[in-house]
C-alpha cells in the first residue's frame, strides 16, 4: 500500500490502534520539549505521578517565555524547572539560549523522530520531517513518563506545492495564504503535509514557519518531507549523522488535497483580531504604523533576520515607528553579528531585544493606545499584545521591515541582497544543561507554588448554572491570559483563576466562585490557540463541572478531559441560542452520559430538555469517571 508521509511516521510509532481516521491510536514518543510557563505545572504533575527519570531518547526543557524577573516569582520558577527537570534527566536549555522551537530545529530535531511539546507551536519541527505535537503539560508529563501519546487517527490533508516564490514574498505569506483557505479551524482533526516540486524552492526555516503557523490551523501537526535541504541544514548544524531521508510514496492518496502556486502569491496580512482574518498587504497599503516586532518562533530564523537586515541596510526606521527585533536563538544572534548583519539592524534604528517570546506573550513592548502594530508573529487575537484597543496585523519580516521604515504599511517591493543560509552555524551549547553531568540534585520550590486542583470522581448530578455564556473562537488567551502581569504565576492556579475569561467578562471568576461552581456555554472553535492546560485547571478551580459549545480546539478539549471536566458539544447547534447566562442546568446522570457519550440536560430555568454530545473514547470515558488523568494514573500505572 501507497503511504503518504504522515502515515509512515505514525506507522513506524504506532504502539496500539488503527490508523484509521478518528481512531484512538498511541504512538510512542522519541523526544518531548517544555518550556517554563507550561513547564511549571508539566514538572509538578511528573512529581505528582512519582516518575523517575524519564524515558525517551531526549526531552529538553527550555526557560525562553517568562523573562522578565520582576518579583522572585519567575526566578523561583526558573529554578524549580532547572533543578526537577535535570533530576528527571532532562536536558535544560537556559534562559537566553533562544526560543524553544527554533532551538530545538537547530540542536535536536530528528527526522522521523516523534516530538511532543507543552507548546501549541511544537509542529515547527515538522519542518526537518518530524511527526512534532503539541500537548498540554499533563500529557507531555506522560509522554515523558510513558513514552507513549494517546491520539485520534487525523485526516491528512495534502498540500501540493509547485512553482518558487517570487522576491519579496516569504513563507510567512504562504501560510497566511494556508490560513485563508482553510480558517482557523480548519485543521482540527487533521494533519497537513506538504508535497510537490514546489517544497524544494523551500529551506528548512521557512518550512519551519509554515509548519508552526498550522498551528493556527488548529492542526493536529503539519509536515515537510525531509530531503537534500534538510541535509544540508542539519550538516550546518553539525548534525548530519541525525539525517534520514523522508517523504511520501509517489502516489500516496490524500483525504483532500489542496494545490497552491507559489508563484501566485502575494504578501499578505492578518488582520485584527485572527490569524485566519487575511488581505492582502496591498488592501492596506498606506496605513499608518506605531510599532513592528520582528520575532517569535514562527519568524526569527537566521534566514528571516539575514533578509530584514538586508532590507534595513543603509535606511532609518520612521521616526514614528518602535521597531523591535528579537532573534529566535543565541546562534542566531550571534551569527548576525559576526556577519555584520546585526550592525545594519542597529544602525536603522532597531532595539534589539532578547533571544525569547518577549511582545509575542505579551511580555513587555505592548502597544500604545489604539497603536497599529506590525507583527511577524503568529497570532493577533484581542488583547494578547497587552494593550485591548491596539490593532495587531501579522506580516512576513520583509513587509514588517519595509512598513518600519516607511513608517505605513508598505507592500515590500524592489531588489534586496539575496540571502543564503550557511555552509556551517555557529555552535555554541555551552547554555545547554545535560543532566548526565549532574550528580543529586536537591529540587528548589519556592513559595509561589501552590497546589494545583485536582478534580473529583464523578458521581450523582451535575447542577449548576451557566456563569458565563461566550461567543465563537474564544481563545485559550481569553480563557486564560498571559501577559507580563499573570506569566509569573503559572504555578499558582488559585491566583491564576481570578483572571480566567477576564477579557471577556472581568466579573466571571467572582462570579462563579459565589455560585460554587458552574457550566460555560460557548460557540465554534472554543479554546483555539495555545496548549495551557491552565485554561482547564483554572476554570477547574473555580468548580466549572462542564463546557457546552458548538465545537472545541483539539488540544484544549484534551485539556478539559485531563482536569475532569466535561467538553460537551451541543447535539444541536441551534440549541445554543436557547441559553443564556444564569440559566440553571442539571445533568442527571453525568456517568451514564460519559459512559453513553451523550447526556440529556435539563436547562430548569427555561423548562426544556436538549441533548450534548461527548465524543470521548473508552480511555477518556475512564479519565472522566475518575476526575481527570491524576486520579486515572495514579490507580493504574503510577499507582502506590
Ligand atoms: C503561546 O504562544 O500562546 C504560548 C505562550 O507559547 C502557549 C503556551 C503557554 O501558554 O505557555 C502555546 O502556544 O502553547
Ligand atoms: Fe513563544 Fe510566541 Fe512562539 Fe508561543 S507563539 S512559543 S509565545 S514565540
Amino acid at each position: 500500500m501507497k503511504l503518504n508521509l504522515t502515515q509512515k511516521l505514525i506507522s513506524t510509532h504506532l504502539v496500539s490502534g488503527e490508523m484509521k481516521v478518528g481512531q484512538p491510536i498511541v504512538v510512542s514518543v522519541d523526544q518531548t520539549l517544555t518550556q517554563d510557563s507550561t513547564g511549571t505545572m508539566c514538572y509538578l504533575q511528573l512529581e505528582a505521578l512519582k516518575v523517575g527519570k524519564v524515558v525517551t531518547k531526549r526531552s529538553v526543557a527550555y526557560i525562553d517565555h517568562n523573562m522578565l524577573q520582576s518579583g522572585f516569582e519567575n526566578a523561583d520558577d526558573h529554578a524549580y524547572i532547572q533543578s526537577v527537570a535535570l533530576s528527571h534527566g532532562v536536558f535544560v536549555s537556559k534562559p537566553g539560549n533562544g526560543i524553544c522551537h527554533q532551538v530545538h530545529l537547530e540542536r535536536f530535531g530528528v527526522p522521523g523522530y516523534t516530538l511532543v511539546g507543552s507548546d501549541s507551536h511544537t509542529p515547527t519541527g515538522g519542518g526537518i520531517g518530524m511527526l512534532a505535537i503539541g500537548a498540554g503539560g499533563l500529557d507531555v508529563a506522560l509522554a515523558m513518563a510513558k513514552g507513549t501519546l494517546n491520539l485520534t487517527m487525523p485526516e491528512v490533508i495534502g498540500v501540493k506545492l509547485t512553482g518558487r516564490l517570487k522576491p519579496n514574498v516569504c513563507a510567512k505569506d504562504l501560510i497566511l495564504e494556508v490560513l485563508r483557505i482553510l480558517s482557523v479551524k480548519g485543521g482540527v482533526g487533521k494533519i497537513i503535509e506538504y508535497f510537490g516540486d514546489g517544497v524544494k524552492s523551500l529551506t528548512v526555516p521557512e518550512r519551519a514557519t509554515i509548519t508552526n503557523m498550522g498551528a493556527e490551523l488548529g492542526a493536529t501537526t503539519s509536515v515537510f518531507p525531509s530531503d537534500n535541504l534538510t541535509k544540508k541544514f542539519l550538516r550546518a548544524q553539525g548534525r548530519e549523522s541525525d539525517f534520514v531521508a523522508l517523504s511520501a510514496d509517489r502516489g500516496a492518496a490524500y483525504d483532500k488535497v489542496i494545490e497552491i502556486d507559489l508563484g501566485l502569491i502575494e504578501p499578505l496580512a492578518a488582520a485584527p483580531h485572527m490569524p485566519d482574518n487575511v488581505v492582502t498587504v496591498a488592501e492596506l497599503a498606506g496605513k499608518k504604523v506605531d510599532q513592528v516586532c520582528i520575532g517569535s518562533c514562527t519568524d526569527s530564523s537566521l534566514l528571516t533576520m539575514l533578509k530584514v537586515a538586508a532590507a534595513l541596510k543603509g535606511k532609518k526606521v520612521h521616526p514614528n515607528v518602535s521597531l523591535t527585533i528579537s532573534p529566535g536563538s543565541r546562534q542566531v544572534l550571534t551569527m548576525l553579528s559576526k556577519c555584520g548583519a546585526l550592525k545594519d539592524i542597529l544602525d536603522s534604528g532597531a532595539r534589539l531585544l532578547e533571544c525569547a517570546c518577549g511582545p509575542c506573550i505579551g511580555m513587555g513592548q505592548s502597544p500604545k493606545t489604539d497603536a497599529v502594530s506590525l507583527r511577524t508573529f503568529n497570532r493577533n487575537f484581542y488583547a494578547r499584545s497587552g494593550t485591548k484597543s491596539a490593532s495587531v496585523y501579522l506580516v512576513s519580516p520583509l513587509t514588517a521591515a519595509y512598513s518600519a521604515i516607511s513608517g505605513v504599511i508598505t507592500v515590500p517591493q524592489g531588489e534586496i541582497e539575496d540571502v543564503k543560509l550557511p555552509s556551517r552555524f555557529d555552535i555554541n551549547d555551552s547554555l545547554i544543561l545535560d543532566p548526565a553531568d549532574f550528580g543529586d540534585i536537591t529540587i528548589e520550590r519556592g513559595p509561589n507554588i501552590k497546589p494545583f486542583p485536582i478534580g473529583q470522581k464523578l458521581s450523582g448530578k451535575i447542577e449548576k448554572t451557566v456563569t458565563i455564556k461566550v461567543g465563537d473562537n474564544i481563545t485559550t488567551d481569553d480563557i486564560m491570559p498571559s501577559n507580563a502581569k499573570l506569566l509569573p504565576y503559572r504555578s499558582n492556579i488559585p491566583y491564576l483563576s481570578s483572571f480566567c475569561l477576564s477579557t471577556v467578562d472581568e466579573s466571571f471568576s467572582e462570579r462563579t466562585r459565589a455560585a460554587g461552581g458552574g457550566i460555560i456555554v460557548g460557540g465554534e472553535n472554543y479554546g483555539q490557540g495555545s496548549s495551557r492546560e491552565h485554561a482547564a485547571l483554572a476554570p477547574l478551580q473555580l468548580g466549572i463541572r462542564a463546557v457546552i459549545v458548538k465545537s472545541i480546539a483539539r488540544i484544549h478539549r484534551d485539556n478539559l478531559i485531563n482536569s475532569g471536566i466535561l467538553p460537551l458539544v451541543f447535539g444541536d447547534t441551534t440549541d445554543y441560542d436557547k441559553i443564556d447566562e444564569g440559566d440553571e442546568l442539571i445533568i442527571d446522570d453525568p456517568v451514564g452520559a460519559v459512559e453513553s457519550g451523550k447526556a440529556v440536560i435539563k436547562n430548569k430555568t427555561k423548562g426544556y430538555t436538549f441533548t450534548a454530545l461527548l465524543n470521548v473514547n473508552d480511555r477518556q470515558k475512564e479519565i472522566l469517571i475518575e476526575g481527570g488523568t491524576i486520579n486515572y494514573e495514579r490507580r493504574g500505572t503510577f499507582g502506590e
